[in-house]
């Protein structure tokens, strides 16, 4: 082997001895070094032009502020990750710096400045420096130290509510379905138009109080998930069989995006939620009308709130509705908050008619074996529970915003947006005969969506 390698090398240089004299084979190396030199500097002021010039793309990437941004965080969990994170970054910077300084300043010293440092004999060779070695073991000690110290205090941070604050919180339990979250309220027992009292039920909109502890209870139905909320807390994973928690608290009201953060089939990437954060006022408000049965828009029930209420619902711009704008990514983020508080008064021009075949063909149609709408007919626990489901912001965990459109599309086709969603699979299809149960037509849909958006 070693014969072969001095063999090879004797040939190297005899080659390169004949194709060109050494001089020049160094100054083709010196060449290339500064091609990759210029070029690098090339890209880096195009780069800073792209940013300075105010190309939009290019700075939402760079300033880091997108709505699931974990670098410009609103609550203390969030912010204690970050900050470990940050003396993470120090650390390796600081070592890359040193380790890159020693780099170049050898490749600059030692460099071969002539034809006969090119050929020169090595010089001695040893091993080992105990002084170097141990300095470095040492060293590199000390710098897992400073990473230690503040990640271990973290770990006890956002374990649980500290205890100061704990007679404060409040519990909600998160339960992980392919593909959206079901949230429970334990303390919030509402009375059940079957009989008996239950946990006030939502789903994939969390609302909670702003500056209030909240603790949440992991759970899942089916595979794992991961409970993530970039801006808040997070991740933690939903296991079966394992009870896990974690807490957050949010600075102050907002409208906060959550993500599932585990590979769970399919659609997981699009298994998506929101945390609002309501002032404690605001957030007793909204409890007090999630407590509520389920709304039903007669005539005189319209005529009513629309005397009580002092902020109508006006009917808000939402963006076109195109093949290629179908997320809820379209959606406005800067405005979702205010949008969110728009979606909990009733719609301007409710049709009592409408909505009243909305909410038979909800039944007929089969819509009740799979939701809940607490009052009225439905009582399935397969899908979120719809009670309120035309006061969220977004549908299809937090996939497609509530808008008139998506909502019509998502009834006609759950498939097109969710991918082997537990909704539809090619329409209600009768296994034995592979024939779809029954068709909706978009006359039906459209009641269908009048029914659920007065769902308030
Ligand atoms: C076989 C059970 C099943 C039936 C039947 C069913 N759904 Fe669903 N539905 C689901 C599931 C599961 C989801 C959650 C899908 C997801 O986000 O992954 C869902 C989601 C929804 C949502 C979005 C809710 C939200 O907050 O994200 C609406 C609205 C809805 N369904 C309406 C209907 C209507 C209207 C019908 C009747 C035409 C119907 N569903 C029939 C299972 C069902
Ligand atoms: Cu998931």
């Amino acid at each position: 082997m070693g014969n072969n390698l001095g063999t090879l090398s004797r040939l190297y240089g005899a080659a390169t001895h004949r194709c060109c004299p050494h001089t020049i084979h160094m100054t083709r190396i010196r060449f290339d070094l500064t091609k990759v030199f210029r070029s690098s500097l090339l890209a880096l002021g195009g780069l800073s032009l792209l940013l300075l010039t105010g190309c939009e793309k290019a700075q939402k990437v760079f300033d880091l502020s997108g709505p699931q941004s974990t670098i410009l965080t609103q609550g203390p969990v969030a912010k204690a990750q970050y900050d470990v994170f940050m003396v993470t970054v120090y650390v390796t910077m600081f070592i890359f710096v040193v380790v890159g300084a020693v780099l170049a300043y050898a490749q600059f010293k030692f460099r071969a400045k002539s034809d006969a440092d090119e050929h020169a004999e090595p010089p001695p060779q040893s091993h080992g420096n105990p002084l170097i070695e141990v300095g470095l073991i040492v060293a590199s000690v000390a710098l897992l130290v400073v990473i230690a110290i503040p990640t271990l205090k973290n770990i006890w941070f956002t374990h649980d509510v500290p205890e100061a604050e704990r007679a404060n919180a409040m519990d909600v339990n998160a339960i992980g379905y392919q593909w959206w979250f079901k949230f429970e309220y334990p303390s919030e027992m509402v009375k059940q138009p079957t009989g008996g009292e239950a946990p006030l039920v939502t789903a994939n909109e969390l609302v909670v109080p702003a500056g209030v502890p909240v603790r949440v209870h992991l759970r899942t139905i089916d595979v794992i998930h991961s409970f993530w909320i970039p801006k808040l807390a997070g991740k933690v994973d939903m296991i079966p069989n394992r009870a896990n928690f974690l807490w957050f608290k949010a600075d102050k009201p907002g409208y906060y995006y959550g993500q599932c953060a585990e590979y769970c089939g399919e659609s997981h990437a699009i298994m998506r939620f929101r945390v609002i954060a309501l002032s404690p006022a605001d957030y007793v408000k909204w409890l007090d009308n999630q407590k509520l049965p389920a709304r039903t828009a007669t005539a005189a029930a319209i005529r009513r709130e629309s005397e009580q209420l002092e902020v109508k619902f006006a009917s808000a711009e939402m963006p076109a509705v195109g093949p290629h704008s179908t997320l809820a990514a379209s959606f406005p983020y800067e405005d979702s908050f205010g949008q969110w508080k728009k979606m909990q008064a009733p719609e301007a021009g409710e049709s009592p008619a409408l909505v009243a075949e909305g909410r038979r063909l909800f039944k007929e149609k089969t819509c009740i074996s799979c939701h809940t709408v607490r009052g009225h007919e439905g009582v399935g626990i397969t899908g979120p529970d719809l009670t309120k489901v035309g006061a969220r912001s977004t549908i299809a965990a937090g996939v497609l915003e509530n808008s008139t459109a998506r909502m019509h599309q998502w009834i006609k086709d759950p498939n097109y947006f969710k991918p082997g969603n537990k909704m539809y699979h090619g329409g209600y299809v009768d296994t034995a005969t592979g024939k779809p149960l029954f068709t909706l037509n978009d006359k039906e849909i459209d009641a269908l969506v009048a029914y659920l958006h007065s769902l308030k």
